[in-house]
């Protein structure tokens, strides 16, 4: 992007302004264009998917600590139920919040601000996103009450379960959430496309590529990751459609199909789908490590070409998820090379960060702790991985809660613990006014301790051999032994104590919205160009756009008075 382009396409500071006239509140709130208005919509509709979501966990985990009895505010769990619960948990939380709440959310709201620029390239394109992805939400909420009930068969959806009505009993949850997930798809395929041509063409005059801050570069090359690997899986999944409506024998062996060839389309998008959601969430945490440790990110550029060598990586580890589907031993081997070597940069992305505060002057705040439980939370489900990922160990551990207890400490840092670190700290930025530090603090700890206590359990729990996706372990004798049976239930208590403190976030945050300290333009002294619009941005952003004259991360400069060195400052 040149110099030129961007004052022509956004004109002096004047006529800037014209462009962005008042608006009714219909066209404000509702059918807006407005990058950020579309941000909260996706913020606030991912998060109350979260409350679903969570919803769906309390269910089940009451099913599982004491099976049989009725679930207040549910009932008693049948068996499908139980299947719909864990299955539409499992697609919310990733479809329905991760992706939202880190990709739409703070990818809209932080591309054109921190590029400097009015909004995305393409603003209709954009509301048409959220507008399809909203018609998901109703689509998969529907699913849920359709005769039959919702969709049981794991959110991997594997024929011929998903596929045959006969076998499932869902044939109307079974379609209408197939529909609901590709219908999301076509919405983040239609926001990629502005994140990426946003970040590529909108940049303020004087930012470089290496200018760029690195949650910047990280949505960009997620979105990248994101349209390359999900083509397969529309496909498959307009396949499945075919098979459950018009009965075509795609993924049926009796009709000359196969079921593994799901497999293979869900998990060359599956898998890659997880460095989507993580690496928007690595980015959040870099920026709040950098700010609260006063210190320039280590090794910017390396950890650009880091996640990029990751990102092509990512497309060829798939197949660690199918170990035991009966693929060639041989090919086994390959993919327990390739998801190895996805470890290293992995890894080296978690030592940069703990090299960015190596000898910073850190400041514990709110989003702080939670950017360094990030980094501790998720090295537990990084190391875990290795176990997964070696072919031989995962013929014991496939389908237990040992994996259970892997992908939640992988995910939960990403969807709820960098989420909350980036709440925390745009928080200002987003609603001009501070959130309050002590019950921040509180609900931090009220969430981070009871998440440790629901997952170790699983761990010790699949290693001794408890599979996953059973109703009711009294079935199974050597599986309901009292012991396990404590740890099932020591799982659920936490949940529930972690669930109650969630009720502090809410409170505080409503609380801080209404009537929190009012914050300055730049709270926390930080260089990055969003901190240099008005608390909250107006329409428009900037009355005049503000031009780039450094990097990001240019703190406790030698020399300097100032710890800090916006970008928009001219030397
Ligand atoms: C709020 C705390 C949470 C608890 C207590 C919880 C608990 C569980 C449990 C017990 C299972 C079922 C295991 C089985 O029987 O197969 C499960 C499945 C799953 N969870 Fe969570 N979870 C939580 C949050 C999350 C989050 C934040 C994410 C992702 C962003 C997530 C993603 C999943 C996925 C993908 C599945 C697999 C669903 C399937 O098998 O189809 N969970 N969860
Ligand atoms: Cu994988």
């Amino acid at each position: 992007m040149s110099h030129t382009s961007h004052t022509e396409a956004h004109g002096a500071g004047a006529a800037h302004a014209d462009s962005h006239p008042p608006q009714s509140f219909f066209h404000k709130y509702l059918w807006s264009t407005d990058h950020k208005v579309i941000a909260m919509q996706y913020l606030f509709t991912g998060m109350a998917m979260a409350l679903v979501g969570a919803f769906m966990a309390y269910v089940f985990r009451m099913q599982l600590a004491f099976p049989g009895m009725s679930v207040p505010g549910f009932g008693v769990v049948s068996p499908g139920e139980y299947n719909a619960m864990i299955t539409n948990h499992g697609s919310i939380m990733i479809f329905w919040v991760a992706m939202p709440v880190l990709i739409a959310g703070f990818g809209n709201y932080l591309i054109p601000l921190m590029c400097g620029c009015d909004d995305m390239v393409f603003p209709r394109v954009n509301r048409l996103s959220y507008q399809l992805f909203f018609l998901s939400v109703l689509v998969l909420i529907a699913s849920l009450f359709v005769q039959g009930g919702g969709f049981g068969g794991a959110w991997t959806a594997y024929p011929p379960l998903s596929s045959v009505a006969k076998y499932n009993l869902t044939p109307w949850g079974s379609l209408l959430w197939i529909i609901a997930v590709a219908l999301e798809f076509v919405a983040f395929l239609l926001g990629g496309i502005n994140f990426i041509t946003t970040a590529m063409n909108s940049r303020a005059p004087g930012m470089k590529a290496f200018d760029v801050p690195i949650v910047v570069w990280m949505i960009v090359v997620a979105s990248l990751l994101f349209m390359a690997s999900v083509g397969p899986l529309i496909a498959g999944a307009v396949m499945l459609i075919f098979d459950q409506t018009l009965h075509t024998g795609f993924f049926d062996p009796a009709r000359g199909g196969d079921p593994v060839l799901w497999q293979h389309l869900f998990w060359f998008f599956g898998h890659p789908e997880v460095y989507v959601v993580l690496l928007p969430a690595m980015g959040i945490v870099a920026e709040i490590m950098t700010v609260f440790a006063r210190k320039k990110l280590f090794a910017y550029r390396m950890v650009i070409y880091s996640v990029i060598a990751t990102g092509v990586l990512s497309f060829f580890v798939w197949a660690h998820h199918q170990f035991i589907a009966g693929i060639d031993p041989r090919m086994a081997n390959i993919f327990t090379v390739t998801t190895l070597l996805i470890s290293i940069p992995i890894a080296e992305l978690c030592f940069v960060y703990i090299a960015t505060l190596y000898g910073g002057s850190i400041r514990l705040t709110t989003p702080m702790l939670w950017a360094l439980a990030f980094v501790a939370e998720f090295l537990i489900g990084g190391v875990t991985g290795i176990y997964l990922g070696a072919s031989g160990a995962d013929i014991f551990f496939h389908d237990t809660y040992f994996v259970v207890a892997h992908f939640h400490y992988t995910f939960f840092p990403i969807a709820i613990i960098a989420v909350f670190a980036g709440i925390t700290f745009w928080f200002p930025k987003m609603f001009g006014r501070y959130m309050n530090e002590t019950w921040g603090k509180v609900h931090f700890w009220g969430t981070i301790i009871p998440f440790n206590l629901i997952f170790i359990p699983m761990f010790l729990l699949g290693m001794a051999g408890e599979h996953r996706r059973i109703y009711d372990y009294t079935h199974f004798p050597d599986l309901a032994l009292p012991e396990l049976q404590a740890m099932r239930i020591l799982a659920t208590v936490a949940l529930l104590v972690m669930l109650a403190f969630q009720l502090v976030f809410l409170v505080n945050f409503v609380l801080s919205l209404m009537r929190g300290a009012r914050a300055s333009k730049n709270p926390w002294n930080a260089n990055t160009l969003e901190w240099t619009a008005e608390s909250p941005p107006p329409h428009g952003n900037w009355a005049e756009l503000p031009n780039c004259y450094r990097g990001p991360y240019e703190y406790s400069v030698p020399g300097r008075e100032l710890d800090y060195w916006p970008q928009d400052e001219k030397a």
